[in-house]
């Protein structure tokens, strides 16, 4: 069924539109071309954003000509400051106009992830999908279907609509933790909210802590600014297991053991506290808990967090007195070490040292997260969020984590027998591959996806329902990463059949009859609704000025710092180095505990990262020119680990453990530390040999706080093959 015409815009197209000859151009180059020689023909431009669970949120300029994209460039007006990431520069080409793309509703006719489908006209998609949704829901009960969808498309509109119409009909919910829930539970068990510093106020930083993320790859547009820090003589120090590109251009990097972060944090308010550099001013005044931290951190003398964490102890002392003694002081932290068991106590415990050093009241100082709640206290929420009759209702509560073992519990009641699958794709990027693999196999689960592409996930699709690309649909993009808000407009008319994830539900409610307004709002009402508010943030943002321009920085106070007088937004206002209310009540390094057994059989820490340059996620994977450009995936392996098992760099291996296997080839070298390999996440199963790829090897444990996903908790052994 796949079609072989290329949609993209070649130069052959290019120059039917223009009428003008152009040689050598990229798309990216196009918009001189067309304002150069483009008298005769009548150019539109409107303005988006990147869609993509991406902390960067750029905005971009879309110009077409007769209803096809001609340029798509980079905006220079908002933190994307004229560049897009390699992910995205070529989007028209790559999704959008992809030959591959999805463009009508389709029926399987195969067996379940043989991917064999038929096309099928929308009428009969939507006819028949309705019917079956119905039976279930009287048959079974509305808990019997689980929507799944994570940060596939970022817009508001396009991910949160449907959530009316699955609490409508009373389905399970899904607890969306698999990103941010460890992290965020984390650092607001300390501080009461995770708006810290902001981007690009780390240019005043003198001293940068990387603290478990990757900026060069998952967060680029914020690198610029870190190297104006440097520039202006800051130092930069990396945090991280794994020697990422970040770690390579850091001043120092440290690489403790995986999942090790709350200890060495507690080590470093140890040497803090012994060597006297705290601020007792900031501490009397804006924080409680600080005799029972003393006491707790007693424990973790350097020689205590040398063990846990592989470092030696000149390195702990040595990072915790040049963390302390500089000014301002940052720490970013983002996502990725919460991964791990400990993950939230690791958030927890490092968002106390920016209190325990005061690097609160220094500009540039403190510690850098996150921003959504800037747009949560700003806009207006009620577009979109449930309204009050749908948000009481009392629905069993699934956590996506747990999805394969979810479908394939017999014992659940009611079991899930349709599974609605919308902006994600666990056959790639959940956890226990081989269990959510298994449950989609299962030939009494319905199973519904809409999508672009033909995923892993979508070939065991009994109906796939085609999605627009973010330039054929209207939306409203915060962000979690920037204090940028965007609108996206639609560049051109959907192609094909394809409709944006709202019409499709708005589309089943007609079909089941449903007759609540709240179910039938406009892409366009919701957009103007969520900025009906008169917040200050808000101040000279309207829709009128946001179609203008794309996208514009809230209003906030010139100098953003949230925490110089204290403020926290804890339930005392202090931050919190201690709290009786959680358990435990300070930060503690609890490891997962492995038997003997089980190290002997696994002794490997798995690490399973986004490595990959062009991959975001798992989009992306399917399109032949970035999988060559991306190379095939290898597993890095210390030379001691390789040395021990006769491994040669380049060798093909099979990484295994009770959960699964993966073959990949070995890379060897200093990039991980003895102990610890590391694969990149993305790559498709089907595309690897044995139809694995790395959530294969990693398990469905939930973080200590936040249930979220400990996906770097994997153990697993290695062999040549
Ligand atoms: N190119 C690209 N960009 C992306 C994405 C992508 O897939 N590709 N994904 C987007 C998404 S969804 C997210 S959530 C963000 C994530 O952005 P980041 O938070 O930067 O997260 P990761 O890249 O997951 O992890 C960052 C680093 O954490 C390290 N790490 C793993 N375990 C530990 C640990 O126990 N301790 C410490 N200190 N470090 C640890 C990893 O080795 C990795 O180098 O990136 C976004 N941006
Ligand atoms: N081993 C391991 N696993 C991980 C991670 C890791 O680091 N290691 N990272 C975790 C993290 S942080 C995250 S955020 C998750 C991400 O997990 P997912 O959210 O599943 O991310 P993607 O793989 O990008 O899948 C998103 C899908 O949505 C589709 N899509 C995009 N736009 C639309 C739209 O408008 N409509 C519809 N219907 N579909 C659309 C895309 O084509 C794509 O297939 O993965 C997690 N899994
Ligand atoms: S993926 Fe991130 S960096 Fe790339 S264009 Fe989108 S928001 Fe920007
Ligand atoms: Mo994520």
């Amino acid at each position: 069924m796949r079609s072989k015409k290329n949609k993209s815009i070649d130069r052959r197209e290019f120059l039917e539109i223009t009428g003008k000859s152009a040689v050598g151009i990229s798309l990216t180059s196009l918009p001189f071309l067309v304002s150069s020689c483009s008298e005769n023909i009548t150019t539109k431009t409107t303005h988006g954003a990147c869609y993509h669970d991406c902390p960067d949120r750029c905005s971009w300029k879309v110009t077409t000509a007769k209803n096809k994209v001609v340029a798509f460039e980079a905006s220079q007006n908002t933190y994307t400051a004229g560049k897009l990431c390699n992910k995205m520069v070529d989007f028209p080409n790559d999704v959008t106009y992809h030959p591959d793309r999805i463009l009508t509703p389709l029926k399987r006719t195969g067996l379940k992830g043989k991917g064999e489908f038929e096309k099928i006209s929308w009428d009969q998609a939507i006819s028949e999908v309705a019917s079956k949704l119905q039976s279930t829901i009287e048959e079974k009960g509305g808990e019997a279907i689980l929507p799944y969808s994570f940060g596939g498309n970022q817009g508001k509109v396009q991910s949160k609509a449907p959530n009316r119409f699955f609490a409508h009909i009373g389905a399970s919910q899904l607890e969306r933790t698999i990103c941010g829930d460890a992290a965020v539970a984390g650092v607001l068990a300390t501080n009461g909210q995770t708006t810290g510093v902001l981007p690009e106020d780390c240019v005043h930083s003198r001293y940068i802590i990387l603290w478990g993320t990757n900026p060069i790859r998952s967060n680029q547009h914020l690198w610029p600014f870190i190297q104006k820090a440097k520039n202006n003589g800051a130092t930069i120090v990396a945090v991280d297991p794994f020697r990422s590109e970040t770690s390579e251009n850091a001043d120092w990097h440290i690489q403790p053991y995986p999942g090790t972060d709350t200890a060495l944090a507690l080590g470093l308010m140890h040497v803090i506290l012994k060597e006297n550099l705290q601020d007792q001013e900031f501490i009397d005044q804006y924080t409680i808990g600080i005799e029972e931290l003393k006491e707790h951190v007693q424990k973790y003398d350097p020689d205590s967090v040398s063990q846990i964490t592989g470092l030696n102890e000149e390195t702990i002392i040595s990072l915790a007195k040049a963390y302390a003694q500089s000014s301002p002081s940052l720490i970013r932290v983002l996502i990725g070490m919460e991964h791990q068991v400990n993950g939230a106590s690791a958030f927890r415990a490092v968002a106390m040292l920016p209190a325990l050093t005061g690097a609160w009241r220094h500009f540039g100082g403190g510690l850098m997260h996150m921003t959504y709640e800037l747009f949560g206290a700003s806009l207006n929420w009620e577009s979109i969020n449930l309204p009050e009759e749908l948000a009481s209702k009392e629905t069993r509560s699934i956590n996506m984590i747990e999805l394969g073992k979810v479908l394939n519990r017999k014992d659940l009641n009611p079991r899930i027998d349709a599974l609605f699958v919308f902006n994600s794709n666990p056959a790639v990027t959940t956890p226990n591959q081989n269990l959510v693999l298994k449950g989609l196999e299962r030939e009494d689960l319905l199973t519904i996806v809409s999508e672009h592409f033909i995923t892993d996930t979508a070939r065991y699709a009994d109906y796939i329902f085609p999605a627009t690309s973010v330039l054929e649909n209207w939306d409203i993009l915060d962000s979690w990463g920037t204090p940028y808000i965007n609108i996206n407009e639609p560049a051109i008319e959907p192609l094909g059949e394809s409709k944006p994830n709202s019409e499709l539900f708005r589309l089943l409610a007609r079909e089941m009859g449903l007759t609540e307004s709240y179910l039938y709002e406009s892409d366009i009402d919701i957009v103007k609704k969520t900025l009906q508010s008169d917040h200050e943030y808000l101040k000279g943002i309207t829709f009128e000025s946001l179609r203008k321009s794309g996208g514009q920085r809230l209003n906030l106070p010139d100098k953003w710092m949230p925490h110089a007088k204290g403020n926290f937004k804890t339930k005392t206002g202090k931050c919190h180095f201690y709290d009786e209310d959680i358990e435990p009540s300070l930060p503690t390094y609890i490891p997962k505990g492995y038997s003997q057994a089980e190290i002997e059989k696994y002794p490997l820490h798995l690490l399973t990262i986004k490595t990959p340059k062009y991959l975001l996620n798992s989009s992306h994977a399917n399109i032949d020119h970035i999988l060559k450009k991306e190379g095939k995936p290898f597993l890095e392996v210390n030379p001691t680990d390789a040395f021990n098992r006769n491994i040669g760099d380049g060798d093909e291996l099979k990484v295994y453990n009770q959960r699964g296997s993966v073959y990949i080839a070995a890379r060897i070298s200093q990039k991980v530390t003895q102990g610890v390999v590391c694969m990149p996440q993305g790559f498709w199963p089907s595309m690897l040999k044995g139809g694995s790829s790395a959530n294969a090897l990693t398990d469905d444990l939930l973080t200590d706080r936040g249930r979220g996903a400990a996906i770097q908790e994997a153990k697993v052994e290695i062999v040549k093959v």
